[in-house]
Order: C-alpha cells, then sequence, then structure tokens
C-alpha cells in the first residue's frame, strides 16, 4: 500500500461519464477522494443524453426528480426537461466541479482483470494503454447500445436510415415519407414531432402500448427564481414527485388484476378522448397487463394518429427493402426516411466487457445464468468492483436515479473502509449475495413484468433488470456498507 493510499484514499477509476459516473465523481470529490480518472468511450459525457437527441427527447421522470439530489438545479424550464437540458445540466457540473480534468475521453475499457497480491484492478484501453487502479466504479449504463430489428434486409435500405439514439439532423423530413418501426418511449416522444414535418408518416407497430398523460408544463421564471431561492421549497418538490411515485408504484408493479385494471381504465379513457376513431383505438389497445412493459407518457402521442399525414401499421414486418419496408401480407410501403426506434441492448445484462476477477475467473462466465449482483453493486470474486445501476436495479415507476444514489452511497462506504483499514480489498462474501439474490427473484414471482415478454425479463422469464419493491426500500438496504456482508483482506 502506498502513502497515498492512507493520505487520499485508494485510486479509483470510474468507467462512463453518463449520469451515474458524473454523480460518482462528486461524490468522491465531496468526500476527499481526489485520486480517480473517468474513462469515456465517447468523446463527449452524458450517456443518455448525449446519445438520445432525437426531436422530441425528453425525460419521462420530472426533472426535479430526475436530476441529483446533492446537485439540485433550480432553472428546469418544464416539469418534464427535453434532452438538449438535462445534458446541459451534465455539462454544467463538470464545469463546475472542474471534472474535465479526470476525464479520459474517446478512451474505453476493452479488459479489466484483477491483480490480487497487489490489490489492483488493470485496465487495457482502447487506446493500447494500461491503467492500474485500486478499486473500479463501472458506470456504464444500462441502455445504451441501440438495437436494430431481427428483421431481414435491416441495412438495405438506400435512403438515410438511423436510430433515434443516433439522430441525423442533417437529413429534413419535410415533404418526405418517413417509416418509423418501434412504438416504445422513445417512438412516443418522437412520432408527435416526425407527424409535424414529413409529407407522410407510416408507424410500423409490433405491440400497443399503455399510454398515460404526461401533463407536462412548464416552470415559469418567477417559480424559478422562488426555488433559487428557497433549496427547501425545492426539495419539498422533489420530495412530493418521489412521494407521489411511491405511493402509485404498487399499481405498476403488482401481478394483480384489482390494482392494474385502474391504470388501464385510466388509458383507455384517455385513448378514448384522444382517438374518436374506434378501429383505430381497438388498433392502439394493448392485450398485456397494465404495467408489465414500461407505462408510456404522452399528451399528444395517441392524437397524432388521427393526422391525416399519418397511418398505423400493425400487420408483421417481412423485410426491408431498398425503398421501403414489405409486409407479411405482402404489401409494400415506399418511404424516403427509416427510423429505427428500437430500443437498446439491455446492458445490465452481461458483463460490459472482459471482466477476470480472483483466479482469472470471467464476468461472463460467472452471469451466464443470468447477471446476479448484491444489491446490484458487487458481485463476489470482483473485489473492489462496483457497478452503478448493475443488475436489478433498474424502477418502473420512478427516477433511476435515486437508486443510483444509494449505491454511490454504498461505494462511499467501501472505500471509507479500504482507506482507513489499510484493506488490499473488499469481496462480497458468496451466501450473502445468493441469499440476497434469492429473494430478489422470490419476490419477483409476485410482479407484474413476468406476465409478458419485454426487454425486463430475459428469454427464460427470469428478471435481472428492475428492483421488485418501492425505491425507498431499496435506497434503505443499499445505501450503507455493512463490513459484515464482505471479506476484507489485508495486505
Ligand atoms: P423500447 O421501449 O425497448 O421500445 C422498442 C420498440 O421497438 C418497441 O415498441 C418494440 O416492440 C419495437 N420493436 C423492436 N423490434 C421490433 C421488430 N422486429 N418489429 C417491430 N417493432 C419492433 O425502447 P425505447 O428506445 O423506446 O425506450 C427505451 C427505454 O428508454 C425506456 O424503457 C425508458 O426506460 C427509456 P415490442 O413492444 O417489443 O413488440
Amino acid at each position: 500500500m502506498g502513502a497515498s493510499d492512507t493520505q487520499r484514499g485508494p485510486s479509483i477509476a470510474i468507467i462512463g461519464a453518463g449520469f451515474s459516473g458524473i454523480g460518482m465523481a462528486i461524490q468522491l470529490e465531496q468526500a476527499g477522494f481526489h485520486d480517480y480518472v473517468i474513462l469515456e468511450r465517447a468523446d463527449e459525457i452524458g450517456g443518455t443524453w448525449r446519445d438520445n437527441q432525437y426531436p422530441g427527447a425528453a425525460c419521462d421522470v420530472p426533472s426535479h426528480l430526475y436530476s441529483l439530489s446533492f446537485e439540485p438545479n433550480a432553472d428546469w424550464t418544464r416539469l418534464y426537461a427535453g434532452a438538449p437540458e438535462i445534458q446541459s445540466y451534465l455539462l454544467g457540473l463538470v464545469e463546475k466541479w472542474k471534472l474535465r480534468d479526470k476525464l479520459r475521453l474517446g478512451e474505453g475499457v476493452e479488459r479489466a482483470s484483477f491483480d490480487a497480491p497487489r490489490g489492483e484492478w488493470q485496465l487495457e484501453t482502447s487506446r493500447g494503454e494500461t491503467l492500474r487502479a485500486r478499486v473500479v466504479v463501472a458506470c456504464c449504463g444500462g441502455l445504451v447500445d441501440p438495437a436494430f430489428p431481427k428483421i431481414d434486409g435491416v441495412g438495405s435500405f438506400e435512403g438515410p436510415a438511423f436510430h433515434t439514439a443516433r439522430w441525423r439532423h442533417d437529413v429534413p423530413l419535410a415533404g418526405r415519407r418517413v417509416a418509423v418501426i418501434g412504438t416504445g418511449a422513445s417512438a412516443v416522444q418522437v412520432i408527435p414531432e416526425v407527424a409535424k414535418e414529413a409529407e407522410h408518416l407510416r408507424v410500423f407497430q409490433r405491440t400497443p402500448a399503455w399510454v398515460l398523460p404526461r401533463m407536462d408544463e412548464v416552470i415559469g421564471e418567477d417559480v424559478r427564481e422562488r426555488y433559487a431561492k428557497s433549496p427547501l421549497r425545492m426539495w419539498l418538490r422533489r420530495m412530493r414527485v418521489f412521494w407521489t411515485s411511491e405511493l402509485r408504484g404498487p399499481l405498476i408493479w403488482l401481478d394483480s388484476e384489482r390494482l392494474s385494471g385502474l391504470g388501464e381504465r385510466l388509458s383507455r379513457d384517455w385513448l378514448r378522448e384522444q382517438v374518436r376513431d374506434p378501429e383505430l383505438r381497438k388498433k392502439l389497445t394493448p392485450s398485456f397487463q397494465f404495467g408489465c412493459k414500461r407505462i408510456l407518457i404522452s399528451d399528444d402521442y395517441w392524437s397524432t394518429f388521427e393526422r391525416p399525414n399519418v397511418t398505423l401499421e400493425t400487420e408483421p414486418i417481412s423485410r426491408i427493402v431498398p425503398d421501403g419496408v414489405v409486409m407479411q401480407d405482402g404489401t409494400h410501403h415506399q418511404a424516403d426516411v427509416l427510423v429505427y426506434a428500437t430500443g437498446f441492448e439491455v446492458g445490465f445484462r452481461s458483463a460490459p466487457f472482459e471482466v477476470h476477477g480472483l483466479g482469472g475467473q470471467s464476468l461472463s462466465e460467472a452471469w451466464s445464468e443470468g447477471a446476479c449482483a448484491y444489491k446490484g453493486v458487487s458481485v463476489h470474486g470482483f473485489p473492489n468492483w462496483f457497478f452503478l445501476m448493475g443488475p436489478n436495479t433498474g424502477p418502473g415507476h420512478t427516477s433511476v436515479l435515486v437508486y443510483t444514489e444509494a449505491q454511490m452511497a454504498h461505494v462511499l462506504g467501501a472505500l471509507k473502509r479500504i482507506r482507513d483499514e489499510g484493506l488490499r480489498y473488499v469481496e462480497v462474501k458468496r451466501g450473502v449475495q445468493d441469499r440476497y439474490n434469492e429473494g430478489i427473484q422470490r419476490r419477483m414471482q409476485r410482479m407484474v413484468w413476468k406476465t409478458c415478454q419485454s426487454w425486463y425479463v430475459e428469454a427464460d422469464g427470469s428478471n435481472h433488470s428492475l428492483y421488485p419493491g418501492p425505491a425507498s426500500e431499496y435506497v434503505l438496504r443499499a445505501r450503507n456498507f455493512v463490513a459484515a456482508d464482505y471479506e476484507r483482506a489485508r495486505f
């Protein structure tokens, strides 16, 4: 152990500069851990909010909750801030905390291996360098890499074709026939915007979604000034949003037809208000239980289908061809621009890259039957390695950042132990991790998510994405680093 370990704490590598990586770095600064770097494979920070800049992109959680509690922002201009505003918030934090000095942009980690005698991780990066850090905090995000549908001919379209997370702002839509595949969370935001510009918009729906009104609103300058003057007022707003979602949570996540019936009724009423044509309404009505897939919120998604320049297709797609889309019934729809609103490869399901822990064991092998971690944060066999937004820490009803902040507190607890006791490493105990995950999967049986197919669940029906309970409960369980749950190895 070097002198720096006892004085400044162990050296740390944060992987990823999205919301969780930036938040973790600020927490390290605040706690006095200054010996760290942030590796980011892209050329700019921001993660989701750097990548998702399609027209209409916004967070579907109110911004006063979808922001860091230790960096409240009085300046949100809307209840649901748009992607550019969220990205500015993150860029502002980087400047405020002078994180640019710690950032290594355009440098991804390709392989990580643990050097047990030294209690140190070796990280091989995309620049061909090897970095050493005592502790790693993997902040790689859950929904990062765009997913393209497994349809014949993907890639054969001759016009501009792009994913919502890689929006081509250089492609004009005015006067053109645009095809959008997908009707998930990104689609409901982009479709109303594309419809305003395109000559004709054709939406290809595989599964209709339950939608509720978003009721977005502008936050006026007077209100913003009041928040700036009174942090307490702003905190109370955050608490109001948080506890409202907590109370609504069971309606969304429990496998109870009585409870989900309430949400279904609200959504059906909203559909009736937005769409007059009964045939169209039928096509837009889901058949799966409310809450099983993410509930979408929008003030203008359904009503967009009443526009004369918008058509909804519900026949399954057979293949993509150079000039459009061919359906299974043989109908050929021509298009000039093709947009994939088809979601993401789910990241917290597998190792983000090659990771080798104690004895050279690989994380992919450890997770071959499903990704499991203790409180979503640490994995037996992989000492001094912590995940933010790891397995089973996603919410279906509230801000993911609430969970992430609890994970940051857990990591800080571990760092303090390592520093104060001069430890070589901490490693979560196998039994502790197994008991935790058995409990998670047992509770999963009462949750609605098992009743349909979605990105939340694996092909075998197991769920390694979401936390089966209230966020407040997760926070109480996860935020403390309980030393007894970990093996502590000394030099
Ligand atoms: P989602 O929510 O995963 O949505 C993807 C959409 O793409 C969804 O409607 C899918 O239909 C559709 N899809 C995928 N493959 C196909 C094929 N082959 N044919 C037709 N349609 C297809 O991703 P988003 O980007 O909208 O949102 C991701 C998350 O970001 C969201 O949950 C929030 O947490 C924020 P399906 O429903 O699978 O039938």
